[in-house]
């Protein structure tokens, strides 16, 4: 036996070959190559990358069209009904000379019969998992080894399953053939309500050759925070060893700085003095925790973002021999934050009874979450590089959101994603991969989603970003549409299994949720007065007018969202020239927009609200803006709730949805391409440190049935509305600024009306700060409609700086619906200037949208956009990467876009 010597980790990235699966499996094995041969082997492409997928590789090779382009998607649906073979041949000079050899797959998508050397090793079925397997030194220790993957058809595997175990009911047709809840697979892969049915399978994510004499085979890291008031961060670090362990002789254990790389502790560990390794018959031993320290005053605590730092620090942990040669290394980046989901009684009721909060504290802060889903960010998860999952959270982060929803119908993103969340300070929601069906729970199907907890609760720990484990999307709340709630098996897993994983293998403790939603008596998902809630009845359900929001909350609101055609150059990109069909309801479009009823529940919200248009240009431009109003109320209104102590009605509001899987028209508010919609400008603005928000209500309405902020128009000689005013700040200390209101009058256009106030913000939480009639000019010439009324009245508030005059938030309230409105010619005075763009305006402009002429590398990044602008108040923002390009803009009552 070779001495011991330092493990080693290769990852097997070279010399993969693939092909469809045309022989018997039995042959293929037989018939695999050497190394040396293995680039002539007949009938094998080389694949292009690794880790990969067959799709990725057959569009590389030119086998098949784009998917993600006009119908493409039928053309594919043959792939994944066949099956699909990887190889790779490998020399590990490591594996030769050590005693112990592990294969570590991170990812196989799904079915995979693995075969090394032609044995068969490894039978896996859930891409979730990390399957790792020892394999006997001898049989890798040759010059030339071959690892030989076989992926089944998991549509077919489903299928099969299904007549086992019987159909169950998994939401409506576009969300996937319901067997799926059998494999344990990305959901949205059999389809979605905003993706294609695109089944692809191969080594998705790396696979690693582990060889070592003797190594760390567990490092449990606590980074734990005491209780308040002073919150005192410690350190407990849990070691297993295995392998050659009596050659294990000591541990060196050190804390870094992560950012200036500092040594804030460091300790050496005997272990043969504590006597731990003596038991030479154990391959594995568990040595408790070797390291306990308090850190008090010696490490800063770990902040969501706008709430302090993201201070990281890195733990080392090296294992020595007998002679101080290093057996094994490793590391990880940490972060000290005490994170808890509070659910307490609230003090008052609100208007929809009292019931408990549902929020996030951090470090003993109460925060508003104001954040966003996320689904994959490609059908394809291997073209999803760190630089794209960067490029993603720096937008939701300079977006003004603080947590991100990673959706049960996706997958457990890689560490990338979460290593950037805790860099930025956004909070993860994680569910468990289930969505929208009635999952099972026979035994296999179990150990494997207890494995597949356990493999991602270890892997995701430690980063201070974790927020929240949930059970499930929506299962609850679908069986409870369906009348049958005692029919849901999986009540196992979310009720029993997985919160048993969460609770074992996390300490401090992650906070676990059964589902989203989930909360009320008798599983009632739909109360607002416990737990969350999705509000999907504006826009499906009981399709309730967006304006309705203010009334449509809960204690949190994890899903809601209304959907808007993307960016035109993302419309032009799956059109490919096709101009035949090149207009908003054409049967391309169609395929590119899968929201169940779009076409009618398009036509009921663009009919209420704007003016119904054949233009393309100005149809997306409306439907964009559509999306930015409403979900903006949303957050408005949901945020306004944050009323304080004991009275945070709503705790926070996550949108459906910031990004797509592949270019479609859909909910998101950044398309496939990272375009971001108007919607990403206004939510960001009522996300912002502080905001003012204004809430007006028609007091004259004929019918009780429409939006209380409509206008309707008939015999009253006058109608008048009454405006509440508020704001919101997220400082953590109280501030005095000045609230300015302007009423500008569209008929009369008569000089603005100004009311200035003093006034203090209340820390962390919302203030109103008045109620008033809105004020109009009676004895003006009869306006619209021959009415002279607050219907023609645009209201600008302003929060300035008590000192220094500085714009602290701003918000225009219009009159409604837009379609009413005549929209004044603003008389715009644009300013470029470099990339610092001046507006100005004489008449008030809703929906002012930027965008440039001549498209270049790089998209440009606006600071703001979509913005509404008052006389007087010259807004200034930036265009980055501009680069000299014209812009163009539009905005309501001119919504095709004019060339500066
Ligand atoms: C939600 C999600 C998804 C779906 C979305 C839009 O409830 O959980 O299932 O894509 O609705 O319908």
């Amino acid at each position: 036996m070779s001495l011991p010597s330092m493990s080693s980790d290769e990852v097997l990235n070279a010399s993969w070959h693939w092909k469809e699966r045309d022989i018997t499996i039995s042959r293929v094995v037989d018939e695999l190559p050497g190394e040396e041969e293995s680039a002539a082997f007949k009938g094998w492409n080389v694949a292009q990358a690794s880790p990969s997928e067959v799709h990725v590789e057959l569009l590389k090779i030119g086998r098949i069209p784009d998917p993600f382009v006009g119908f493409n998607e039928h053309q594919v649906q043959w792939i994944g009904k066949k099956e699909w073979l990887f190889f790779c041949a490998f020399t590990s000079h490591y594996a030769l000379r050590s005693p112990h050899v592990e294969v570590v797959f991170e990812g196989l998508d799904t079915f995979c019969d693995a075969y090394l050397n032609g044995d068969l090793v490894l039978q896996a079925d859930n891409m979730f998992r990390t399957y790792k397997i020892s394999v006997d030194a001898d049989a890798i220790g040759r010059p030339h080894n071959v690892l030989l993957l076989h992926f089944k058809s998991a549509k077919t595997m489903a299928m099969l399953l299904e007549q086992r175990h019987g159909r169950v009911r998994a939401g409506s047709s576009n969300l996937g053939d319901p067997s799926r809840v059998y494999v344990r697979k990305a959901q949205y892969n059999w389809r979605w309500d905003w993706g294609p049915e695109l089944m692809t399978c191969g080594p998705y994510r790396p696979i690693h050759l582990i060889s070592y004499s003797a190594r760390l085979s567990d490092v449990h890291i606590r980074a734990c925070v005491g209780p308040g008031p002073l919150y005192k961060p410690a350190l407990k670090i849990g070691l297993s060893v295995d392998g050659d362990i009596t050659a294990a002789k000591r541990v060196w254990i050190a804390l870094h700085d992560a950012h200036n790389q500092n040594l804030v502790a460091e300790k050496t560990v005997d272990l043969t003095n504590l006597g731990l390794l003596h038991n030479i018959e154990s391959t594995a031993r568990n040595l408790g925790n070797v390291v306990e320290w308090e850190l008090y005053g010696l490490v800063e605590l770990w902040w969501p973002i706008g709430f302090g730092k993201q201070q990281l620090y890195v733990v080392y942990v090296t294992l020595f021999d007998e002679g101080n040669n290093a057996l094994d290394k490793y590391s990880k980046r940490i972060g000290f934050r005490d994170v808890a989901l509070v659910q307490e009684s609230l003090t008052e009721p609100d208007q929809y009874g009292q019931g408990t909060t549902f929020l996030f504290q951090v470090n003993g802060t109460r925060m508003f979450i104001g954040g966003s889903n996320w689904i994959p960010a490609d059908s394809f998860l291997t073209r999803i590089t760190s630089e794209r999952y960067r490029a993603w959270l720096t937008l939701l982060k300079e977006g003004n959101q603080n947590m991100v929803r990673i959706w049960g119908g996706g997958i457990y993103e890689p560490d990338v994603f979460y290593d950037i969340c805790d860099e930025m300070g956004i909070l993860v929601w994680q569910d468990f991969q289930f969505a929208c069906g009635v999952y099972p729970a026979y035994d296999e199907f179990v150990a494997s989603v207890k494995a597949e907890a356990e493999d991602n609760v270890r892997r995701l720990r430690h980063h201070p970003c974790i927020a929240l484990f949930c059970g499930n999307n929506e299962d609850y709340q679908q069986v409870l549409q369906w009348g049958d709630v005692a029919d849901l098996p999986a009540r196992l897993i979310y009720e029993s299994v997985l919160p048993d994983v969460v609770e074992r293998l996390t300490d401090p403790p992650i906070p676990y949720h059964r589902g989203s939603p989930y909360g009320g008596e008798n599983w009632n998902t739909a109360d607002p007065t416990v737990g969350d809630i999705h509000q999907w009845d504006v826009w499906a359900g009981k399709e309730r007018p967006w304006q309705e929001y203010p009334s449509l909350g809960g204690r949190f609101v994890s899903e809601f969202g209304i959907p808007s055609m993307p960016d035109i150059r993302t419309v032009d990109h799956w059109l490919a020239g096709n101009e035949k069909e090149r207009w908003a309801q054409s049967k391309t479009m169609a395929q590119h927009c899968r929201a169940g009823n779009h076409e009618r529940r398009f036509a009921i919200v663009m009919n209420e609200n704007f003016r119904l248009t054949a233009d393309l240009e100005t149809h997306i431009y409306n439907t964009q803006i559509m999306q930015s109003e409403a979900v903006s109320l949303a957050y408005r209104a949901w945020r306004r709730e944050w009323r304080g102590p004991g009275k945070e009605y709503n705790g926070g509001a996550l949108i459906w949805q910031l990004n797509d899987c592949w270019p479609v028209t859909s909910w998101s508010i950044v398309d496939y391409f990272l375009r971001p919609k108007p919607a990403y400008h206004t939510i960001a603005r009522e996300l912002a440190s502080e905001t003012v928000g204004i809430l007006r209500t028609v007091t004259q309405n004929r019918e009780n049935d429409r939006s209380k902020q409509f206008y309707e128009f008939g015999s009253f000689r006058s109608v008048d509305a009454n405006v509440e005013v508020w704001a919101t700040t997220r400082s953590l200390q109280s501030q005095r600024v000045k609230l300015e209101l302007t009423f500008f009058n569209l008929e009369t256009s008569s000089p603005s009306q100004v009311l200035v106030h003093d006034v203090i913000l209340h820390s962390n939480q919302s203030t109103e700060l008045l109620s008033m009639r809105i004020p109009c000019d009676q004895s003006a010439s009869p306006g619209h409609y021959g009415m002279t009324n607050s219907y023609s009245v645009v209201i600008g508030a302003r929060l300035l700086h008590t000192g220094s005059g500085e714009v602290l938030a701003r918000f225009v309230d219009w009159p409604q619906p837009y379609r009413h409105v005549d929209f004044p010619e603003p008389r715009l005075q644009i300013q470029v200037d470099g990339e610092r763009i001046t507006v100005t305006c004489s008449k008030p402009v809703k929906g002012l949208w930027f965008s440039v002429v001549e498209e270049g590398v790089d998209d440009v990044k606006w600071s703001d956009n979509a913005l509404d602008v008052m006389p007087g108040d010259t807004q200034v923002i930036y265009a980055r990467g501009l680069e000299g390009r014209s812009v163009k803009f539009a905005h309501m009552g001119k919504e095709k876009a004019t060339v500066l």
